[in-house]
Parts: C-alpha cells; structure tokens; sequence
C-alpha cells in the first residue's frame, strides 16, 4: 500500500520544524517540502493550513496538489509533537516508537519532559534574557539526564532513535549553539556560568548522550552549526525590537 499524499511545512530556522525533519527524514518518507517563510508569511498558509500561523504543520491524504493550494480533502495537523507521533505511526517499521506499551510511555514522558523543564525556559533566557534563566535551563538538562539509560549507550529510551530525541536534539543544538557562542539576551557571564555548569563532571551521561544524538545521520542531516548561529544572532534583533527591555 503506497502511504498517503503528505506534505510537510517548514522554515530551516524553526526549531520545532526541524524536530519534523528529522523524523521525516530517519522514516525515509515519501513527502512534499515547503518553507514558509516566518518573517513574511503567506496568507493562503494561515488561511487553509494552520490558522496559527506557525510552522511545522503538515496536509496529510487528499490528492496531490501544489502546496500553496492544499486540498479541502487533506487533513491539516499542527504541533510538531503531535506531528513526530503521526511520522511514528505513519512508518512503524522506522521504530521511531517502539512497540512495547511501557517504552512507548518512556517516549512520551520524556517528550512531556523536556517540553516543561527545557523547551518553555529556553525561551525566556535566549529571547526574553529572562535573569538567571540559565539556571531553569540546567536544572531542565539534569532532570533530563535523570532519564536517560545508566548503561552509557543509546538514546532517550532505548538503543534506536525516537521521537523523544527528534523532540529533543533542535531544542539542545540551539541552546548549546547560544551559551557556547553567547548569542542571546542573556547576561553573557550567566552564559559563562551555564557552560561551567555542563561541562562538570556531574554532567557527564547527558554530554554522552547528546554527543551520540548529534553524530546520528538522521540529525546531522538537519543540523547546520553556522547557520543556526548566525540566524540566531539575527534573531535576537527581533525579539529586541518585539518584546522590549528585559523582565
Ligand atoms: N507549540 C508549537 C510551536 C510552533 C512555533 O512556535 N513555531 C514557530 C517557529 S519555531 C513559529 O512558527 N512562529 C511564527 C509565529 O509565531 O508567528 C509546536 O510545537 O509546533
């Protein structure tokens, strides 16, 4: 059975676009890209995709179409956490999920995870230079390593690549790309403090399993360093001019 008409919209400096990425491409899946870009973005998108306005979200079924003019037939699905669950169950055989009930609940609870400890404090810190947010940060990452396998190997939950690492590895790129290159509206000692702070033996199974996160295919594919860094630093521009002095 051939898989149904997919088409993926995205934008190289999203992040949770980049989450769809590389799940979509670990699952070798038949799909349209599109990039939407977020600075000028097109009122067709808003209108027939995602009335949000945000990337990623993804037309899945109905005819194959130009993107720009999705079919009332598709399915219009939002999220990217919702969406790596529908690239799981789109291509089981990539195991992006495992099949058994209780590592499937790890997968989750680790996505649920780094979504409240980690994700919603990144933001704060890097855009908002939200004071001593680092600290909400590292103590995210730790929470995180509390997680992880003891036995030094593998991934999130198991020895295979999940959804919870494609949750995760854009969010940890960034972040890493920020505090290492003070890129930000941080105070540049708190950044100082936060690559300390990581690089302490304490921290050394999250380092491991970061390492082996980012020398996997599926993610090298989708991560570009210098890009990221000097988007980044473009960034910071706008949440300047957008939200004003720090809180
Ligand atoms: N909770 C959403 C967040 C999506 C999101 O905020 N996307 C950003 C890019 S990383 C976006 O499209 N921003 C455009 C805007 O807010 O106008 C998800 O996980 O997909």
């Amino acid at each position: 059975m051939s898989s149904p008409q997919l088409t993926f919209y995205g934008f190289k400096v999203s992040a949770n676009a980049m989450r769809v990425a590389i799940a979509l491409s670990h699952a070798k899946a038949d799909f349209t890209f599109c990039s939407i870009d977020l600075m000028n973005k097109p009122e067709w998108f808003v209108s027939q995709v995602n009335p949000a306005g945000k990337v990623p979200a993804v037309t899945i079924g109905g005819p194959i179409v130009p993107p720009d003019q999705p079919s009332p037939e598709s399915a219009k699905i939002a999220e990217s956490l919702v969406i790596l669950e529908l690239v799981a169950d789109l291509y089981p055989s990539s195991r992006l999920m495992p099949s058994d009930p209780v590592e499937r609940a790890k997968v989750r609870f680790f996505m649920q995870t780094q979504q409240t400890v980690f994700a919603n404090n990144y933001f704060p810190w890097y855009a908002l230079g939200k004071a001593n947010g680092w600290k909400d940060l590292y103590e995210g990452a730790k929470a995180l390593q509390a997680l992880l396998p003891e036995n030094g190997t593998g991934y999130a939950v198991g020895n295979q690549l999940t959804i919870a690492d494609c949750a995760f590895a854009p969010l940890w790129g960034r972040t890493k790309v920020c505090f290492e290159r003070c890129i930000g509206r941080f105070d540049p000692e708190e950044a100082k403090l936060f690559k300390e702070a990581m690089e302490a033996p304490e921290m050394a199974k999250f380092r491991a399993y970061t390492d082996r996160l980012f020398a996997h295919p599926s993610v090298k594919e989708h991560w570009d360093e210098e890009f990221i860094a000097t988007a980044s630093k473009g960034l910071v521009a706008v949440f300047e001019k957008r939200f004003g002095p720090k809180p």
